[in-house]
């Protein structure tokens, strides 16, 4: 954990500021300096060198749609829970935007996609959702979206063509699946 901080405080300052604000940074910060105050030096340089070892194969850096978004609604009433619609199609570079609209909590988690995709589509997966809430329930399965009108965009810049399988965890042996498919 303390070296994933480090990481991203090097490596990554520009995007952790952009993403999560002063705070955490902060807290990173003056966590750094309260366990290391006499290897100002060879922290850092720690760091770097542990850096490649902590990153995600294949991915780690968030890459933003430049495309269309498609939007999805999920939805828990008398009918059974979906997403609506559950199968379609979208091109590199497009977005797929998930509203909340009933029945919640929901949540979008990928099972089966192309292996070379799984890093980047893991890291264009926000921590949290349009309400803040989170963090992911895990890798390639994003926040619980909680209450309607929550939203959750998953951008697939960056990914490969192919058949991409998700569901809602908490309805999965409900049915609540579908099938993106990337072209
Ligand atoms: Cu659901």
């Amino acid at each position: 954990m303390r070296t994933m901080g480090l990481a991203l405080v090097v490596g990554t300052a520009a995007v952790l500021g952009a993403c999560s604000g002063g705070g955490d940074k902060g807290a990173s910060s003056s966590a750094d300096t309260t366990k290391a105050p006499d290897t100002t030096v060879a922290a850092p340089a720690a760091a770097l060198a542990a850096a490649p070892a902590a990153a995600p194969a294949g991915g780690g850096t968030a890459m933003p749609a430049t495309g269309k978004t498609i939007e999805v609604k999920l939805i828990g009433d008398e009918k059974g829970y979906r997403f609506e619609p559950a199968n379609f199609t979208v091109k590199v570079g497009d977005a797929v935007k998930f509203t909340n609209v009933s029945g919640g909590p929901h949540n979008v988690a990928f099972n089966t996609v192309p292996d070379a995709s799984k890093g980047q589509l893991d890291a264009n997966m926000p921590a949290t959702t349009s309400a803040g809430s989170g963090p992911k329930l895990g890798a390639l399965s994003g926040p619980l979206l909680v209450n309607p009108n929550d939203t959750y965009t998953v951008s697939f810049a960056g990914v490969t063509a192919g058949k991409y399988d998700y569901n809602c965890t908490p309805h999965l042996a409900l049915g609540m699946k579908g099938e993106i498919t990337v072209q």
